[in-house]
């Protein structure tokens, strides 16, 4: 597949769990802006048959390489970012990937055994990052023991394999200068943005700005009963130039720290 096709099946399925992120990119363009997308996320377990080199197999195929790593020691987290080698309008890939074995042996556990259920049609790399969540119906049960342990891990048994997040690429916006701009036309739109660690994550002189709406979220249909829980959400960010002159490409791991915490169900 061709990098514009990874993309434009990305966002077909990642709007239709994710509605509020069509309706900002309709508010952006009917103010006469192209949205420009300046990274795509992805989360997943560090098991070998799903790992961030695994998720990472259609984007390699099409042209990405590796390009920074990044651990988050709190939430057990490590994750790699890629960008496409020759097309620089490409948008990044962030990968990230539960440190299971830091875990409870019972998430342990649960992790393997549905990871175990998997087909190897499943497990085809080429396609994981499209696939969802390819495992059982949820059970309400095993969801809360996860999300007592860890909030990313009980997203990603609901959620299974996706893009996580679009972010906009808020330098190519051409009727705003600022992502606090783009802040206060997001709240004015009633949308209500994921204040932790600051509603901006990051400083000019950090080089990247970045901030997000709380995701979005969709009944889920539990073995037990049917609740409402986060799907996805959409990022905002703002590049400042390095003392080359080029625009800073990379993450930092302060800020992604908290832009994780716009799927927690403790925000909502
Ligand atoms: C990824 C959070 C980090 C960034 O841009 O720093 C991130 C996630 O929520 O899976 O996207
Ligand atoms: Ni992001």
């Amino acid at each position: 597949m061709t990098t514009t096709q990874i993309f434009d099946k990305l966002w077909n399925e990642y709007t239709e769990r994710t509605p509020s992120a069509q309706k900002i990119k309709d508010l952006f363009t009917n103010k006469g802006n192209t949205v420009y997308n300046d990274h795509v996320a992805f989360r997943t377990y560090d098991d070998a048959r799903v790992n961030i080199d695994v998720l990472a197999t259609p984007f390699i195929e099409a042209g990405y390489e590796e390009c920074g790593e990044y651990t988050f020691e709190a939430k057990k987290l490590y994750a790699k970012h890629f960008e496409h080698t020759t097309d620089k309008n490409a948008p990044r890939v962030f990968i990230s990937q539960l440190k299971t074995n830091e875990f409870s042996d019972e998430l342990q556990a649960t992790v393997k055994r549905l990871i175990d259920g998997l087909s190897e049609e499943d497990l085809n790399p080429a396609e994981l990052v499209f696939k969802g969540r390819l495992w059982e119906q949820p059970s309400f049960e095993v969801y809360e023991k996860l999300q007592a342990e860890s909030e990313y891990a009980a997203w990603l048994y609901v959620n299974g394999f996706c893009s996580n997040h679009f972010t906009v690429d808020v330098n190519k916006l051409d009727t705003f200068d600022s992502l606090q701009e783009v802040n206060e036309f997001l709240k004015e739109n009633g949308f209500k943005m994921n204040t932790s660690g600051g509603e901006i994550k990051g400083t000019p002189e950090q080089l990247l700005e970045q901030s997000s709406v709380l995701a979005d979220r969709i009944p889920v249909a539990f073995q037990e009963t049917t609740k409402e829980i986060t799907s996805c959400y959409y990022e905002f960010a703002f590049r400042h130039p390095m003392h080359n002159g080029e625009l800073y490409s990379g993450f930092i791991a302060g800020s992604a720290d908290k832009i994780f915490e716009s799927t927690d169900m403790k925000l909502q």
